[in-house]
């Protein structure tokens, strides 16, 4: 059994068609790919292939980054994306975990990648010059399509994220079928501003596009100015709902003769999509008025791909809504007990063949995910008697989503209590405009301590140990916490207290 993956790489290998451009070079589908395959065989170094061997990726988002992560899976290896913006610590934790055989890393960042102390370093942009010079074959390995092809961390209910597994026939399932549904075409071109660490940026937007033979134009970060002058070269715009509050901050400051040309590329888009975090609505209309529709909102998770999308066609889209299922994608809404809801409103829980299989080196917790064969998502949704979704929340207090990043409290939690001036503390995501979850820590001092724990002391010092987007935004420090009869923090108190400002001022 081949993986419809390869073989759908290996069908685009014969065209001239415009794969990827980022800032420094443009490169076409059959260039791609042959830079791939010489990438993965140069991996491999004479071995039969990879054989699902975890291989790092430290890059910046680049054309030389889709050639290494290619490569990897080409060669039956399993591509871990890492981000630049983690610190030394959490990476070499990633590389820990994940048992990974090699680091792949751009040529900027080697510096960073030989302080990690991990597995053997490769340089992305001297694997395929280094194969060339060997002039080694290029063929597609016989991968079955149930191989796994990537593996995505993601923060969970239990502290440490995990990382989902996801294999070369979830990978083509959930593209083709985000192809079928949002009608894209070989002469599309996407502008892509999101992570590659994170299914939105990597499987939903890059590999969709890919995969369905269109243009992906690269910025290597977003810029709010440099997405509205890139807009009128693009045709789709893909981006979690801060991005479009950035924009319209730009926008803002920009001259009239800015914001009339920023416009008319709005208008000039065929398809906008917002997605990994609620689309607040007043955002979703300021768009409308300027590209004539709303965004296209869909809802997605690393270990499902997109589950739920509105319409292509933007009159049938409703705000505030995420849609219907996809083909394929079964959809159930259940109690607490694990039964199907009477009414409409319940955890919604996933089954298809865009579902991803388990978590990488965490049997228990692949295992507490399923119910015979359900996902359980840990969203809470509600059906409309038409058949659409609109979620509602977690089921757990302790993920948040800040700027459409996943962040487990909990994480968050055990390395600030790692600081001595630290007795207790609770992270919790108080609603925000900018930012969906703002992270805020209470914490509780040991004696004589309160002055240690002042915000920007307390964040310089998690900045070592944390992403930057994982730092608490604000320090809250208190002589005690609220908890209920089992000791467990009363956050949801916590929350409200500081929304409405009687906490925390
Ligand atoms: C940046 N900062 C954040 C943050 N992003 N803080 C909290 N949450 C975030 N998400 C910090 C910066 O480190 C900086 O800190 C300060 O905020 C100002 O940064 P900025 O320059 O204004 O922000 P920017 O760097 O532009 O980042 C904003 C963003 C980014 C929205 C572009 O957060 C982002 O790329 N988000 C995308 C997340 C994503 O891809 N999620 C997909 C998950 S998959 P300081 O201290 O220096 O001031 C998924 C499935 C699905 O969910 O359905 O899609
Ligand atoms: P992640 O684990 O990073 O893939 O994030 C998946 C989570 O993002 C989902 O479980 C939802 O909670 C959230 N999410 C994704 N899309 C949407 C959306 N359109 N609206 C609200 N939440 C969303």
């Amino acid at each position: 059994m081949t993986s419809p993956l390869s073989l759908r790489l290996l069908e685009l290998s014969a065209s001239s068609g415009q794969a990827l451009r980022d800032d420094h070079r443009a490169v076409s589908f059959s260039e791609l790919i042959d830079t791939a395959f010489r990438s993965g065989a140069a991996l491999r170094a004479g071995k039969p292939s990879l054989e699902g061997r975890r291989v790092a990726i430290l890059a910046s988002p680049s054309v030389a980054w889709v050639e290494g992560f290619l490569g990897v899976i080409l060669a039956g290896g399993v591509a871990l994306p890492l981000s630049p913006l983690y610190p030394d610590k959490e990476l070499a934790w990633f590389l820990e975990d994940a048992e990974a055989d090699i680091l792949l890393v751009s040529r900027d960042l080697i510096d960073r990648a030989a302080a990690l102390g991990g597995p053997p370093v490769l340089v992305i942009e001297e694997l395929s010059r280094d194969c060339r010079e060997q002039g080694d074959e290029q063929r597609a390995l016989d991968l079955s399509s149930d191989a796994a092809a990537l593996v995505l961390y993601t923060s969970g209910t239990t502290g440490k994220p995990k990382g989902a597994l996801i294999s070369h026939a979830n990978i083509a399932t959930q593209a083709s079928l985000l192809r079928e549904a949002w009608g894209y075409r070989e002469d599309d071109v996407l502008l892509h501003a999101l992570p590659l660490h994170h299914l939105h940026g990597l499987g939903i937007a890059l590999l969709t596009s890919l995969l369905a033979g269109a243009t992906t134009r690269m910025l290597s970060r977003f810029d709010p100015r440099r997405v509205w002058d890139e807009l009128d070269r693009a045709s789709i715009w893909m981006a979690v709902p801060t991005m479009y509050q950035r924009l319209f901050e730009a926008f803002d400051r920009g001259s009239d003769e800015d914001c009339a040309r920023w416009a008319n590329h709005a208008r000039g888009l065929r398809l906008a999509t917002s997605g990994s975090a609620a689309l607040p609505v007043t955002l979703a209309e300021r768009w409308r008025a300027l590209m004539g529709a709303i965004p296209l909102e869909r809802f997605g998770m690393t270990e499902i791909g997109v589950g739920l999308s509105n319409s292509l066609d933007p009159e049938a889209r409703k705000p505030g809504w995420v849609g219907r299922p996809l083909p394929t994608v079964e959809i159930r809404l259940v109690d607490d007990a694990g039964d199907d809801v009477e009414g409409s409103t319940g955890e919604l829980w996933v089954r298809g063949p865009s579902v991803f299989g388990g978590y990488l080196r965490r049997e228990t917790a692949s295992r507490a995910a399923f119910v015979d064969g359900w996902f359980k998502t840990g969203d809470l949704a509600e059906r409309s008697p038409d058949g659409a979704f609109r979620l509602l929340g977690r089921t757990s207090v302790d993920i948040l989503k800040s700027g459409g990043y996943k962040l487990s409290a909990l994480e968050i939690e055990e390395v600030l209590r790692e600081h001595d001036g630290v007795r207790e503390v609770a992270v919790v995501g108080v609603p925000d405009a900018t930012w969906g979850d703002r992270v805020v820590a209470v914490v509780v001092p040991h004696e004589g301590r309160a002055a240690s724990l002042e915000t920007e002391i307390l964040r310089a010092w998690a900045r070592e140990r944390l992403a930057p987007y994982k730092i608490p935004r604000q320090v809250i420090v208190v002589d005690a916490l609220a908890k209920n009869p089992i000791g467990k923090v009363l956050k949801p108190d916590l929350i409200r207290a500081i929304a409405e400002g009687r906490l925390g001022r």
